[in-house]
């Protein structure tokens, strides 16, 4: 395994400013963005504004909890225009239309926090409601996408309460209910799942290894965020002959000196580059960090 604080892993500023014709796709997840967190909010602004410099890039996605918590488009949606212009998601459907105007295409996929975002609120900015698992095809590799929830099947606590609260149904209902009291029940969710994670271990809130197998078997590459531990693993996907599939792991977007005035952002995200020349193009994980 390749741990992600090692000393190869490709800077994304030295990246794109030294190769900015070669970059193709970006992929990230886990930024958790809230009001709350302006800091966060400031580096994917930051982030976005470079990619809207990129000539050559065609996608750019977010395979899930781009939000904190989610509880339905009509928490923007429904804004009177006094109200939407003060509000912080405005900048970042403002870039993101900037980007996509450039002929960029803009993913988004759900994450255990915002699930219920829908295609309503992505088409503020031309972007893409897509679903997991996400097959696509970078050089000659078949990646799968996904947020990464669904590999944690030893978390019996969190897959069941994954199930209910993700059955169509129930998300149909909880849509129907008045948004005060979805914002209220988000909060209440939170607080037990941060309760309940304090006596979870950590392997039990990270991937299962047969999980990681059956997402495996019929692609090249697994991709996925989640469990904030970035990383690129090779996955042994026959004992006897000893062959590996990559599976890498974003990393969650993270304030560094929260304290200080010297506030820095820090993930761990994915691009894809290909050179003009050489036509072939090919995914790595790349560090990003940003004066916020
Ligand atoms: O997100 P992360 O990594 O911190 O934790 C996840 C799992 N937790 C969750 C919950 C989210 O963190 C918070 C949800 C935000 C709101 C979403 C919108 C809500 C819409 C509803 C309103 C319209 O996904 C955590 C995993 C962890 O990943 C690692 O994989 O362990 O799972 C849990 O902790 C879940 C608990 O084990 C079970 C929670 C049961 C909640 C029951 C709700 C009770 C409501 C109380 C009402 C009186
Ligand atoms: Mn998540």
């Amino acid at each position: 395994m390749m741990l992600i604080n090692d000393s190869a892993v490709i800077d994304y500023s030295h990246l794109i400013t030294t190769r900015p014709y070669d970059v193709r796709r970006v992929v990230i997840s886990d930024l958790h963005l809230s009001a709350d967190e302006p800091a966060l909010v400031q580096a994917f602004l930051a982030l976005v504004d470079d990619l809207i410099a990129l000539p050559n890039l065609t996608e750019f996605y977010i395979l899930g909890d781009w939000f904190d918590a989610w509880v339905g488009d009509d928490s923007y949606l429904s804004l009177t225009a006094v109200e939407v212009k003060q509000h912080w998601l405005t900048p970042i459907i403002d870039k993101l239309t900037q980007l996509s105007a450039q002929g960029c295409q803009i993913k988004v996929m759900h994450g255990n926090r915002d699930f219920l975002i829908g295609q309503s609120f992505c088409d503020l900015f031309h972007g893409e409601l897509i679903t997991e698992p996400y097959l696509v095809t970078i050089g000659n590799q078949n990646f799968r996408f996904e947020h990464g929830d669904g590999l944690c099947t030893d978390d019996k606590s969190y897959q069941r309460f994954r199930a209910i609260i993700r059955n169509p149904l129930i998300k149909w209902t909880l849509l129907k209910r008045p948004l005060h009291k979805r914002i209220a029940l988000a909060q209440k969710i939170r607080q037990k799942s941060a309760l309940d994670k304090t006596h979870k271990s950590m392997s039990i809130m990270d991937v299962n290894q047969q999980a990681v197998l059956r997402a495996l078997k019929p692609v090249d590459v697994l991709l996925h965020g989640h469990t904030h531990r970035p990383a690129v693993h090779a996955v042994v996907t026959d004992k006897q002959n000893n062959p590996t599939k990559p599976r890498y792991v974003l990393g969650d977007w993270r304030v560094i000196n929260p304290d200080n005035s010297y506030q820095q952002v820090e993930a761990v995200i994915a691009v894809s580059t290909s050179t003009e020349l050489e036509q072939k193009e090919s995914l790595q994980l790349v560090r990003f960090m940003i004066k916020a």
